[in-house]
């Protein structure tokens, strides 16, 4: 385990990157900064493409030392096992490391899957096919209500210590679950991805709002000037 951080985030504005910058807030981990806003085309800038350390040139990425890691996922799982060394973003009971675990994958694999096919299609449906959009963004919004209607059931069930609904996903406190989800959840209801038809998902509002709250994560925005 290394001890001493020595980490550089690329941060893309707007971004997935949130994750890691809120990560690392939340452990006090200090990083350098290598932020850039998107190009008007909404694509990371090239220039800024140039200086992340991997073939695919996505953010986030960090570099650590001598190690550089890319993907939200691995990024969150890296950081967490290497430096969090109270165990509580990622907990050591196999029980609930799998339910973190979940999340950390649903937050790309699940959400993000079925929400970027609706956004995918309003950019690159042809103009010919425009009038066909609406209809398909309908049935394309079947897999994010799904999706949302989870979340929400989750946030609505009694955390195991106590009977009321749960503040975090998993367990009491804040975890990687939390730090994973809540910029998707965010970029869903910000970019009107599948949500449209009336349903609401008050559990989810209520536990984004607590996420914005949360100091570590006002911190991260202030930081990279974070803005969906
Ligand atoms: N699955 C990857 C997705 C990375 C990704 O697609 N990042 C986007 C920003 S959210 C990006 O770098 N887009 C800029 C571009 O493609 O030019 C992760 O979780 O990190």
């Amino acid at each position: 385990m290394s001890s001493k951080p020595d980490i550089t985030l690329f941060f893309l504005g707007a971004s997935r990157a949130i994750r890691i910058a809120w990560l690392l807030e939340e452990l006090q981990l200090p990083f350098e900064l290598v932020a850039s806003p998107r190009a008007s085309n909404g694509l990371a800038p090239e220039e800024f493409k140039a200086k992340i350390p991997t073939k695919m040139g996505k953010s986030p990425v960090i570099k650590d030392g001598d190690i550089v890691v890319q993907e939200s996922s691995a990024i969150v799982e890296y950081i967490c096992e290497t430096y969090d060394t109270s165990n509580h973003l990622i907990p050591k009971d196999p029980k609930t490391r799998a339910k973190v675990r979940e999340w950390i994958a649903a937050a790309e694999g699940t959400f993000m899957l079925h929400a970027l096919a609706i956004l995918y299609a309003r950019w690159r449906i042809p103009s010919a096919a425009k009038e066909h959009l609406p209809e398909m963004e309908s049935s394309l919004s079947v897999n994010v209500h799904n999706d949302l209607n989870w979340l929400e059931s989750e946030l609505s069930s009694p955390s195991p210590s106590s009977s009321g609904g749960r503040t975090w996903l998993v367990g009491d406190d804040v975890t990687a679950a939390d730090i994973m989800m809540g910029f998707n959840t965010e970029f869903i209801f910000t970019r009107k991805l599948g949500v449209e038809g009336g349903e609401e998902w008050p559990n989810v509002q209520k536990w984004l709002e607590r996420v914005k709250g949360r100091e570590a994560y006002k911190k991260s925005v202030e930081r990279t000037g974070y803005s969906l």
